[in-house]
Formats: structure tokens, sequence, C-alpha cells
């Protein structure tokens, strides 16, 4: 292949500036981007331009049919693009956040990704209790499957299939144990890479998509403490808590933020027992808080 010819690839890890660029061939280059950009995920496809079997540069991106990502006021964060699902990985031990729970699934219903919920390690005694606080989302309609991924992953096997799935959720849920056993060879990069960095922790450092067959793939990713949904505005917000559908465009007012205006329908709802207390508390803290950044800038 001569020096300077251009091939098309699929974004398979991102460290920063650095990205594992796969062509249809399967060889996998290091490349690096033009200038500071640095806005590609997992998931992307991308045109590079060819230095070697091993290196390249990204020239450009292919249009993105999803893109899942997490902000604040000042940045975006990309986590995956042109996923299908949402593996959202929680666990009895160490304990998991609902408010994070709430935001990546917003950000997933803003993305257009369908989020599927795991409570993984169901043989911990703890894991009783979080069924209980997971209820309301199975409520409002959410899959909800029990995993103990260090035992096997075969009951989710099938709700991968055919989908480019990502696996978010706090650090130490299971993520990577999950991918383990589903791909019984990532296991030893995943392992090799802790080992090589010496820190003899298996925290994930970077997103890496890997394929389960010629139709699926999983993409891992670092634990998160916090997920940002800065990007969804008022509306945009409400639209994404899923059991608030059915009201909106309902309130006296037509801009309703649903905050503390009078005759507000979600309000009602809420008081009809439709929408839950945490819920309409969760919606309200991100909004006040988006509301309250675009007012300081
Ligand atoms: N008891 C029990 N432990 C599990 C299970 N699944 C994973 N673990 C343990 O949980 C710990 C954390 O697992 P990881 O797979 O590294 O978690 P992670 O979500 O990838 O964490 P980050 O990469 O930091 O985001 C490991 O010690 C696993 O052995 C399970 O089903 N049951
Ligand atoms: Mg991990
Ligand atoms: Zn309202």
């Amino acid at each position: 292949m001569n020096a300077d010819s251009t091939t098309e690839g699929l974004v398979v890890a991102a460290f920063g500036r650095r990205f594992l660029v796969e062509s249809a061939d399967g060889r996998i280059r290091d490349c690096v981007t033009r200038g500071k950009r640095n806005d590609y995920a997992c998931g992307d496809r991308v045109t590079i331009m060819v230095q070697d079997d091993s290196h390249g540069v990204i020239n450009s991106c292919a249009p993105r049919q999803t893109l899942l990502y997490r902000s604040d006021h000042w940045k975006q964060k990309l986590i995956a693009a042109n996923v299908t699902q949402m593996v959202m990985v929680v666990a009895p031990v160490p304990s998991f956040d609902l408010n994070v729970v709430d935001c990546c699934l917003a950000a997933a219903e803003h993305a257009g990704i369908q989020p599927l919920i795991v409570l993984n390690k169901a043989d911990l005694p703890e894991s009783a209790k979080s069924e209980t606080a997971l209820a309301l989302y199975t409520a409002m309609g959410y899959r909800l499957l029990k995993l103990v991924a260090t035992q096997g992953v075969d009951a989710l096997r099938p709700q991968l299939t055919g989908q480019r799935s990502v696996l978010v959720g706090e650090s130490g849920m299971g993520k990577s144990t999950i991918l383990n056993r589903l791909l019984p060879h990532a296991a030893a990069v995943t392992q090799d890479v802790s080992a090589a960095l010496g820190t003899g922790k298996h925290t994930t450092s970077h997103a890496r998509l890997h394929h389960l067959d010629n139709a699926s793939d999983i993409i891992d990713t670092p634990g998160v403490q916090a997920f940002g949904v800065h990007h969804l505005g008022v509306a945009d917000l409400a639209a994404a808590f899923v059991e608030f559908r059915p009201y909106l465009g309902q309130c006296r007012f037509r801009d309703c933020r649903h905050l503390e205006e009078p005759g507000c329908a979600l309000v009602a709802a809420h008081e009809a027992g439709a929408i839950t207390t945490r819920r309409l508390a969760a919606y309200r803290r991100l909004a006040a808080e988006n509301l309250r950044q675009q007012k300081k800038f």
C-alpha cells in the first residue's frame, strides 16, 4: 500500500487524542488526529490517511446514527458512537447511585439509544435491596436483567444479538467482568493492560469496542462517578424522563419548566401517583442546575 493512500475504518479504542482504527481487513492502526481534534469516539466510522501498516491519521468522520456523551457546562466527553443499546450496569456492592442511573437513562433516551438495566452481582445478599430500588424503572417500562457475571452471562447474550451495545456505569459494577465472560479472548487483553501498568487493579481506563459476531459489537467503558447531562436543555430533559412524556404539553403554561409554575401537569401526575417523588425531584435538580449555569454565563 503506498504511503499516502486513505482507507475507511472503525474506531475501536479511544485514548485521549489517540485512536485505534480497524479497517475492513481487520488490520488495526494506531491513529492520531489533525490539529487539536479529539472529538471521535469508539464506534465512529472514519477515513484515515495511511502512514504505514500500523499508523495513520484520521481525516474525517462519517455522520453518526447515535452519539452517547456526557457533559458539564465546560466540556463534553464522548462515550460511544453509533450504538443501538446502552447496558446500564449496577451492582449492590459497591453501592450505586440512582442519580447516575437517571442521568445515563436520560442521555440514552435523548440520543435515541435503547437502555437495558443489568443488576449484576445478584449472588450478593444485598442485591434484594437493589432490586427493590430499581423497581421504579421496570414500572416505567425499562428492561431489567439480573446477572452474576462471575458465574456466567448467558442470560445477557440474546439481548446483545444484532446490537452495538455500550456498557456504562460506576466503577466496580462489573462491566469488564461481563465483557470478559462474553469474550474470553478479550480478558487476556484487559488483564495484560492492567498488568503492564502495574496498578494491580483492573479498572478500565479507556473505551474499547469488541466484536461479538458479524452483527454484534460491545463497547466497554471506564466507570463514571457522575454523568452530566448539561447538553439536555430543560425541554429535552423533561422528554428524556420517559414517564413524563404523556403529560408534556398539558401544563397551564406552554413554556412550563415544571419547577414551581402553577398548573403543572407533572405535579398533578405526581399527586395522582403516576410520577414518583424521587424522579420529579431528580428532574428538578438537573433542570435547576442547567438553568443556573445558563444564567451564570
Ligand atoms: N460477587 C460478585 N462479584 C463480581 C461479579 N461481577 C464482577 N464482580 C467483581 O467486581 C469487581 C469489579 O469488577 P469489574 O468488572 O472490574 O468492574 P468495572 O465495572 O469494569 O469497573 P471499572 O472498570 O472501574 O469501571 C471485580 O472484583 C469482580 O470480580 C458478580 O457477579 N458477583
Ligand atoms: Mg472495567
Ligand atoms: Zn409543567
